[in-house]
């Protein structure tokens, strides 16, 4: 496993990290899950900036600041909900890693933390994303030499089991 990525037990706001990435929705106005959690610990200045940012299309990833939060910057990505896995979610799940991963590249960042995008309310089938997410950060990490340290912050079990499987040699 590349000495870079780290797997972590934790609720990425208490992460002190140069970007978090939220698993958002096209609107960017908030809701549950990590993207909730987000909000309430950046406080009221996120969604203000939100609401300037004309929503995100899935697959693809934008940047506020992160306020309140230990992390600089929050990327907002927009996970595919899943249907089934025959309208291109694998690919839209994959953008969003590549295209936060970039952005980090394109900010010259050191640090990123994700949560497991489209593992909650939007039911990918876990196995299936981590071994995705796991394939573009290797990806990810070799474009963009700066990067320092990809966290994966797993709130679940299920979550961190699948990484460790795909971390082992
Ligand atoms: N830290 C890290 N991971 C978390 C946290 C946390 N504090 N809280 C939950 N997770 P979800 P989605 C995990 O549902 O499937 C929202 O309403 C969670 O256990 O947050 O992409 C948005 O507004 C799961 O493994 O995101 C969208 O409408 C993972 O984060 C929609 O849900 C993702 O679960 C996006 O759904």
């Amino acid at each position: 496993m590349d000495p870079r990525i780290e797997l972590l037990k934790a609720d990425i706001t208490t992460l002190k990290v140069n970007a978090i990435v939220n698993a958002a929705n096209q609107g960017l106005l908030g809701g549950g899950g990590v993207d909730g959690a987000i909000h309430r610990a950046a406080g009221p200045g996120l969604l203000e900036e939100c609401r300037k940012m004309g929503g995100c299309a899935t697959g693809d990833c934008k940047a506020t600041k992160g306020y309140l939060l230990p992390a600089r910057w929050v990327f907002h990505a927009v996970g595919p909900v899943w249907e089934g896995g025959g309208r291109g979610e694998d690919g839209l799940l994959a953008s969003c890693y590549r295209k936060a991963l970039d952005l980090a590249g394109q900010m010259s960042l050191q640090t990123i933390a994700f949560p497991a995008i489209s593992c909650g309310v939007y039911h990918f089938p876990i196995p299936r994303a981590c071994a995705i997410a796991w394939k573009e950060i290797q990806k990810g990490l070799s474009r963009n030499p700066q990067l320092e340290k990809v966290i994966l912050a797993c709130f679940e079990d299920e979550v961190y089991e699948a990484y460790r499987r795909l971390a082992r040699p």
